[in-house]
């Protein structure tokens, strides 16, 4: 097992791997911008080092600095959370070159999924279901005609670069076919320095559902679930719920079983999601996540799993030692984002956080890295805190959320805690038949 565990992260989610190393009796080393020297995952860790100023591209994006923390603190690993440096496969190899172990998968995975043409070909090689589209990149104007013909309209053209909603352009018809498809290439090639594009049949009104994986990279692969991220916001999701309310545990498991025995002939090793849309009772394949994701929570409450624990012991080289048959779903369980955010215009409201009452009691669980007298600085992602409710049906667990975002108190900066109040209450949401294109109308709505 590691010695000593660097986390090259921030936030609540520097604060929920340092528990899970706490649990293991390994000590953790923190890395921290100058905007964040009063930050919580400082004070909790036990040895914290200063990787630069506040802006991330100098500081949780620095590599050269974060090795050199890692070097000097005598860290044998590294954890990288989600976001910054955690997808990025030059990094793991750097990690890798320095003889530390990456907590996460080998970086040709990382590299493979980071292009959705590649992450789609080898899915659907291994018999993964995919949404119909191109083989492969559109690398002309006829080719990209002729393929949309044949799919039918109207048709999406993605980046292989892209992912995460980056990137995309929609085709109405063929007369919009020329402009998506040029668009698409130069914006790709300017954001990403790639101008591969790929095309889909456009789903109208899918839901996003995704699959919780983990896998020792010897072949033994178990699936923990899905979870349904349906209800975003330009991407941002705002609420997730394990398991899918559209879902059937018949579903689940035939879902399971062609993701895990995929990644099993893969030799995938560590965490990872499939990304899967949902629209008239099939899924299908469009990106893999080869990080921890901001939602695990959900899925650790259903199943009673340490998903970074998991990681921590899979990246030490030891096994699963448990199968498919060992993993049982019990309740449902409903994840609120909280952000330091206006609700109504969404724009961010950095500041000073005068009072923090998180609520508590049975099937309530907060992850926050906030406290009294903290400053929510202006230079990273708005997350200020999750909260995730747990309770033996869906009903059940909407009633809890009910009761504890009544209990919720943050006072000092505005948050998006009144809105998830609004979301709790609406009829729509309590009967679960959603798409990903609900929030957006709720929102606009108010
Ligand atoms: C799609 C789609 C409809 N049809 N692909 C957006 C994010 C990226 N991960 C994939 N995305 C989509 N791909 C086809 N063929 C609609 C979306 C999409 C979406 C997907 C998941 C969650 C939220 C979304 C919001 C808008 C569009």
């Amino acid at each position: 097992m590691f010695q000593k565990i660097l986390i090259a992260n921030r936030g609540e989610i520097a604060l929920r791997i340092q528990r899970a190393c706490r649990e293991l009796g390994i000590p953790t080393v923190a890395v921290h911008s100058t905007a964040d020297a009063d930050a919580m995952h400082v004070r909790l860790a036990d040895e914290s080092v200063c990787i630069g100023p506040p802006s991330a591209r100098e500081s949780y994006l620095n590599a050269a600095s974060i090795l050199s923390a890692a070097t000097i603190t005598g860290a044998d690993a590294i954890h990288p959370g989600y976001g910054f440096l955690s997808e990025n496969a030059d990094f793991a190899e750097m990690v890798e070159a320095h003889g530390l172990a990456f907590i996460g998968p080998s970086p040709a995975h990382i590299r493979m999924m980071g292009d959705k043409i590649e992450a789609k070909s080898a899915m659907a090689a291994l018999g993964v279901p995919l949404v119909p589209g191109s083989d492969g990149a559109v690398t002309d104007l006829d080719a990209a005609r002729r393929i949309a013909a044949a799919i039918g309209y109207p048709v999406l053209v993605k980046a292989a670069a892209g992912g995460g909603g980056r990137g995309m352009k929609v085709a109405n018809d063929a007369d919009e076919i020329e402009e998506a498809w040029r668009t698409a290439r130069t914006e790709a090639r300017a954001a990403f320095g790639n101008d591969a594009v790929y095309l889909e049949k456009y789903l109208d009104r899918p839901r996003h559902v995704e699959l919780q994986v983990l896998a020792d990279g010897r072949g033994q692969v178990v699936h923990f679930g899905e979870r349904d991220c349906s209800l975003q916001r330009r991407h941002q999701k705002l609420v997730e719920e394990a398991g899918s309310p559209a879902l059937s545990a018949a579903e689940r498991d035939a879902l399971g079983a062609r993701a895990t025995s995929a990644l099993a002939k893969l030799g995938y090793r560590n965490a990872g999601t499939l990304e899967f849309l949902y629209q008239d009772g099939q899924f299908a394949f469009i990106e893999m996540n080869t990080r921890l994701q901001v939602e695990h929570p959900v899925t650790e409450m259903v199943c009673g799993i340490d998903l970074v624990r998991e990681q921590i012991r899979l990246a030490a080289g030891q096994e699963l030692g448990y199968g498919q048959s060992d993993i049982r779903f019990s309740g449902h369980a409903i994840e609120c984002r909280v952000t330091a955010e206006d609700p109504e215009t969404f724009m961010p409201t950095p500041g000073r956080v005068t009072a923090f009452h998180p609520p508590g009691g049975l099937g309530v669980r907060v992850d926050s890295a906030l406290y009294a007298g903290y400053r929510v600085p202006p230079h990273y992602d708005s997350l200020v805190a999750k909260l995730i409710v747990h309770a033996p049906t869906r009903d059940q667990a909407i009633a809890r959320l009910r009761r504890a975002l009544a209990e919720f108190v943050v006072v000092g900066i505005k948050t998006t805690l009144p809105l998830h109040q609004r979301i709790v209450e609406d009829v729509g949401f309590q009967r679960g038949d959603y798409t990903i294109h609900w929030l957006e109308r709720f929102v606009a709505g108010h």
